[in-house]
């Protein structure tokens, strides 16, 4: 049995004062509203409810942790992070995301690989690009192509050369797996949860980051 099956509800983060101490690996969802991160959590945990579906999206601004692993000794926490480039997002609820999840993506020394959501039919956005240039060079990715059932076979086998091509301009050499996934074509669930396993495995591929000093690109968030 996959270990992500054991995903439960461990805290919320609405500081960086409250994230958890002890340097267990974390693995963070991170992509655009609405772009089906948390129904790709819900699904790859086997979970219905797991990851909440927001009614008011691009306003909840905080890191939601959840443990997976035995119940008295978690081995490591799936992180979901608030979703980026909700158009009518006020300039406050940018500047949150800049101050909790762009500092978490950026510089937590527990962050192990990032998963992030893209939809297939939009493939890599301003944001997303601006998001890969925000993670640290050696983060390992994994990408999904969300809601690959509302293409045909022939589109969605060019978004994957699209992206994979996109994925090797944009972060020459760092470890990158994409696959196509949706959640009601049941379309790569098991794929991404053998992929988060072999990370989870892994050991890290580099200290994290220092702060934003030297790097390109601005947040990914709308301006
Ligand atoms: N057709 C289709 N719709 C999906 C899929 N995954 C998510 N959605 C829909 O996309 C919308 C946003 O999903 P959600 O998981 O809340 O996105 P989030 O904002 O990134 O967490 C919801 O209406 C979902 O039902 C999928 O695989 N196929
Ligand atoms: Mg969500």
């Amino acid at each position: 049995m996959s270990v992500l099956l054991t995903a439960r509800f461990h805290t919320t983060v609405a500081s960086p004062n409250q994230l958890p101490r002890g340097g267990l690996p974390e693995i963070a969802f991170a992509g655009r509203s609405n772009s089906g991160k948390s129904s790709a959590i819900n699904a790859i945990c086997q979970r219905r409810r797991l990851a909440f579906a927001s009614r008011t999206p691009g306003r909840t601004q905080a890191l939601n942790f959840f443990a997976i692993g035995p119940q008295d000794a978690p081995r490591a926490f799936l992180v979901d992070t608030p979703g980026y480039g909700y158009a009518s997002a006020p300039q406050a609820v940018r500047g949150a995301w800049d101050a909790l999840a762009g500092r978490y993506l950026r510089e937590r020394a527990a962050l192990h690989a990032v998963v992030l959501t893209i939809d297939v039919r939009r493939l890599f956005t301003d944001l997303d690009r601006r998001l890969l240039e925000w993670l640290a060079p050696a983060l390992p990715l994994l990408v999904l192509l969300t809601k690959s059932d509302k293409l045909g076979f022939a589109q969605q086998q060019a978004a994957l050369r699209a992206v994979r091509r996109q994925l090797s301009e944009l972060r020459p050499g760092a470890a990158a797996e994409v696959l196509l996934f949706s959640t009601s074509g049941r379309t790569g669930i098991e794929q991404a949860r053998e992929a988060i396993g072999a990370m989870l495995s892994a050991p890290p591929a580099a200290p994290a980051a220092p702060a934003a000093a030297g790097r390109s690109g601005g947040r990914p968030v709308e301006v």
